[in-house]
């Protein structure tokens, strides 16, 4: 059956839903279920938000024949990461009244919110709205969270390169109010549906994610977005953008026709030519992507049928002009730089240490509320990393003492410059107890994990090695395993494959060496592998590149 008879269940709801309003209201107005109305539960995705339950609590509320515990997940819009001060007091407040109150950095540089009652959705998105923030977009076929290289000195230019993020997720939001209507409350302006020149009515097959980095640090990994920006900076000034497309981490155990990509680079645009090139690549998506099967209906499979010389010829054309020769580039690292550090204008920055994320009081150091004061203060942006860290930022040499004072207080800066550097490397998904689509632990269990490896390090004397480790809890992605090291990517809980042989920069996937590997098997197996890295490795051969080269290529 062609695909235009055969267009996956959400195409219509997307269609039928007005500008994304489907029975929103309605649905939230039922007090007999602490869920939707199935199709809006596609619908809210586009809001920037996902309903959940509490896995942990399922076989006992089926147990008791009570209805799973639903609540819902809020994610952020927030194009490169940055909030104020005012503004993160305000998160802070949201996150306490409701949600589980632990706020979560995520990988593409936002913050998600959990644990949030259907009663509850309105009060938060109010709340939000009063401190200038939105989630609109933050999901759903549309283009996502911008994300942009975050370290202030990455840079003379960084706040030039890092408005292109802003600038980019506002050319992409959808048109519709919906949101405003829904959430907000607000009247609804004209009787008809708003019209849509980029998105239209059916938006995009698939989710869309832009990336934007500066050379040499790829810390937004910018390789594994549909679209990636890489800035090219010629004598101090930003001259424009290497442009590549197709990235895309999932795949799907089992199915062959699923598979991780790196983006590949087209060429180069100018300043200018930008947003118009990003602009095209998108409508060239909604136009050619597949829209029958999901699970292939990113831009990396798009471009399978199109081939990349027939994307680049689509885009040319559409753009008006031809794509410039590819400007030399190269990166060194992606990790996040800790500690304080200056910027080129004499301003602070502290890089502060998030394992996985997860910013909360618990026994060993009360970030949230070292973070609260800190904000409180009005003397520091937050800028949030692509490794699921926080920034504390903009910090005047005269405020650095009070900041700097609060840091030790709550012996943050100790907590930073304590934890292992494996560690500090290593990013992990959400995964259980909210993500549906989990099949193991992951931000939960990597923590603990990393106890048990550490030590093989320190017998192989590799502690200081910054290897790459990454986890997920299943093969789509989220916390861009297959772009790592050491990679572990969740089967069923407690067993995960291990990928090897991605190299350190983010521009080689790894590769799956050994499957469904319990703890006991991860640890051996580690342990073998370290024991010759270290015994045979060339002088500063990374763990990516001795992997690939010693048990991936042969
Ligand atoms: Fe993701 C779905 C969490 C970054 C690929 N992702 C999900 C959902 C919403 C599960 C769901 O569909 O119901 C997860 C919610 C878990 C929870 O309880 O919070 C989820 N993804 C996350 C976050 C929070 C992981 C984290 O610990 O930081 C990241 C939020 C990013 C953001 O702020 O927008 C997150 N997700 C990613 C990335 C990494 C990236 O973009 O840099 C990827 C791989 C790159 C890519 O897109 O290919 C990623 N998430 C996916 C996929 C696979 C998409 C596909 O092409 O098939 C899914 C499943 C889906 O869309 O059907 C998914
Ligand atoms: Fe959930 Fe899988 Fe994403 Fe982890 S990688 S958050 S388990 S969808």
């Amino acid at each position: 059956m062609s695909e235009k008879n055969n267009l996956s269940p959400v195409e219509r709801i997307k269609t039928a839903s007005e500008g994304l309003r489907g029975t929103l209201k309605e649905s939230l107005q039922d007090g007999l279920t602490g869920a939707l109305y199935e199709d809006d539960q596609s619908l809210i995705k586009f809001h920037g938000m996902y309903q959940q339950d509490d896995r942990d609590r399922r076989e006992e509320r089926t147990a008791k024949k009570l209805e799973w515990l639903y609540s819902y997940m809020i994610r952020l819009r927030l194009p490169g990461g940055f909030l104020t001060p005012e503004q993160w007091v305000a998160m802070h407040n949201v996150a306490g009244e409701h949600s589980t109150g632990t706020i979560k950095i995520t990988t593409r540089q936002t913050v998600q919110l959990h644990g949030i009652l259907k009663s509850h959705i309105k009060p938060t998105i109010s709340s939000f709205n009063t401190a200038g923030l939105d989630s609109i977009a933050a999901c759903g076929d549309v283009n996502r969270n911008v994300t942009c290289s975050a370290h202030p000195n990455e840079s003379e230019i960084h706040e030039e390169v890092f408005a292109f993020a802003d600038k980019i997720s506002v050319m992409a939001l959808p048109k519709t109010r919906s949101y405003y209507e829904v959430w907000l409350d607000q009247e609804k302006l004209v009787e008809k549906t708003e019209e849509d020149p980029l998105y239209q009515e059916r938006y995009l097959p698939r989710k869309f994610k832009i990336g934007i980095a500066i050379p040499p640090n790829n810390d937004v990994d910018v390789l594994t977005n549909d679209v990636g920006l890489i800035a090219v900076i010629e004598n101090n000034k930003l001259i424009g953008f290497n442009i590549a497309a197709g990235g895309g981490l999932s795949s799907t155990h089992g199915n062959p026709n699923t598979y991780a990509r790196l983006a590949t680079v087209l060429g180069f645009v100018t300043v200018e030519q930008t947003l118009k090139a990003v602009y095209e690549v998108i409508t060239i998506q909604r136009d050619y992507g597949n829209r029958a099967d999901r699970k292939l209906a990113r831009l990396k499979y798009t471009i399978d049928r199109l081939t990349v010389e027939g994307l680049k010829e689509e885009l040319e054309k559409r753009c008006g002009f031809k794509l410039g020769e590819i400007k030399p580039y190269s990166f060194t690292s992606r990790k996040d730089h800790y500690g304080w550090k200056k910027n080129h204008q004499g301003k602070w920055y502290f890089t502060l240490f998030v394992e996985n994320g997860r910013v909360l009081d618990d026994e060993q150091v009360a970030m949230k509320t070292a973070l609260l004061e800190i904000a409180k203060t009005g003397k520091a942006n937050f800028r949030f990393t692509g490794n699921q860290n926080v920034i504390i930022a903009d910090v005047l040499e005269a405020d650095k003492p009070v900041v700097d004072a609060l840091l030790q207080q709550f012996k943050l800066d100790a907590h930073t410059e304590n934890a292992g550097v494996l560690r500090k490397n290593a990013i992990a998904c959400v995964a259980f107890n909210t993500c549906p689509l989990a099949l193991a632990e992951a931000q939960r269990y990597l923590p603990t994990l990393i106890d048990k490896i550490e030590p093989l390090l320190n017998k192989h004397g590799l502690e200081e090695d910054e290897i790459i480790l990454r986890m997920t809890g299943c093969p789509n992605g989220c916390g861009r395993s297959s772009a790592s090291e050491i990679g572990f990517i969740g089967t069923a809980y407690g067993h995960y494959n291990l990928h090897i042989g991605g190299d350190r920069e983010g521009e080689r996937l790894n590769t799956k060496f050994k499957e469904n590997l319990n703890e006991e098997q991860i640890l051996s197996s580690l342990d073998e592998l370290f024991a010759v890295y270290k015994a045979e490795r060339n002088t500063n051969e990374t763990f990516g590149d001795f992997s690939y080269r010693k048990w991936i290529l042969n």
